[in-house]
Parts: C-alpha cells; structure tokens; sequence
C-alpha cells in the first residue's frame, strides 16, 4: 500500500516548480467536511508556500464527491485557471455507494484532464474508516491535500516545459 511507505507530505520542495502567476481552483466536497477541509487546507498552504498568490487561488465547494466531477468541468472551462484540485472523502459504508461514487469520480477527472488539457487533480481520499481518513488529513501518513498541490504545480510545469522543447515552436492547444 502506499501510503504504508510514503508520507502524502514528504517532497522535495526544490523539485516543486514556482507557482508564481498561476491561478488555481481548488474544489471541495462537504461530505465528511471535518476531512475535506482539512486537505483542502493543506492543499492552499501548499500552493502558497511555492508562491501561488493568496488571490490567485479560488475555493470552491460542491454537495459530494461524486458533484466534484461537473463542478471541476464548469471550473475548466474558465480560460483563466489553470489546474483545479478536486479534494473528496469517500468513506467505505454498509452500501455500493462507495464503489459507484469512486468509480464515476476517478472516470470523470481522467475525462476532464483529457477534455480541458489541464490538471484535473486527484485529491480525494477513499479509505476503510474515518480513522484511515483522519491519518491522511493532517495524521501520520501527512495531507493528501499537499500532495495535490504539488501535482498541480509539477504537471503545469511539466505542460511549460513540454511547451518550450516544442522544436515546432507551436503554443499546444487546450483540449482535445
Ligand atoms: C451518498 C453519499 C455517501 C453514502 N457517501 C459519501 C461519501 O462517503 N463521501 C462523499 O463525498 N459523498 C458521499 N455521498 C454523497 C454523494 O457524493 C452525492 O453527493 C450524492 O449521492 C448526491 O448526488
């Protein structure tokens, strides 16, 4: 399991492009609110600790995991941001739920990252327990809100640095 060996906060700072002049969503489910704000907390801290502008980050919430998927569409569509983290806590019940929501989130952020030609950040924790969940909000396995965070910021600096080897000299187009 991964998180068993790495903790969701331990990174190399210096491999985290600078965020400076990018404009980032960051979009939260209110289920399990105590954990989701928590990672949508570490998340934000993140992003201004590599220099994303405290008013070039914009919060955003949606009912549930599975709204994350049209919230972010809407948010992508807005030329002016460049990678939304979708932030979500899924929590295993006595139902399917569990299953249809993860599958239809995880179906629907890969379709947008490929639709927009943005990030579309994985930010949703899917865990057994509160406990589980607890433990990657902030607990001993770190926030999983930081390391959407530095996904963000290392994809849009892997976009410009695909952008600026690109002997065609050619801008690459959003979307498909
Ligand atoms: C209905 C539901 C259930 C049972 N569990 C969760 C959960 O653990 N985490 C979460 O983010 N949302 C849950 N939801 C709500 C759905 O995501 C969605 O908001 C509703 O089914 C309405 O579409």
């Amino acid at each position: 399991m991964a998180t068993a060996l790495k903790n969701l906060s331990d990174y190399d700072a210096s491999s985290v492009p600078s965020g400076a002049g990018k404009r980032i969503a960051v979009l939260v489910a209110e289920w399990n609110a105590e954990i989701t704000h928590a990672l949508a907390q570490g998340a934000i801290r993140t992003l201004h600790k590599h220099e994303v502008a405290e008013t070039d980050v914009e919060l955003h919430h949606v009912p549930g995991t599975f709204e994350l998927t049209l919230g972010a569409h809407w948010l992508g569509r807005r030329n002016d941001i460049d990678a939304v983290i979708c932030i979500g806590c899924v929590i295993q019940g006595d139902t399917r739920h569990f299953d249809f929501i993860c599958d239809s989130v995880t179906q629907g952020l890969t379709e947008l990252n490929i639709r927009h030609g943005k990030p579309f950040v994985f930010g949703v924790l899917t865990t057994h327990t509160q406990e589980q969940a607890q433990e990657r909000a902030g607990g001993k396995h770190g926030n999983k809100g930081d390391e959407a965070a530095v996904t963000a910021l290392k994809m849009l600096g892997l976009r410009e640095d695909i952008e600026s080897t690109n002997r065609a000299g050619k801008q690459l187009g959003y979307g498909m």
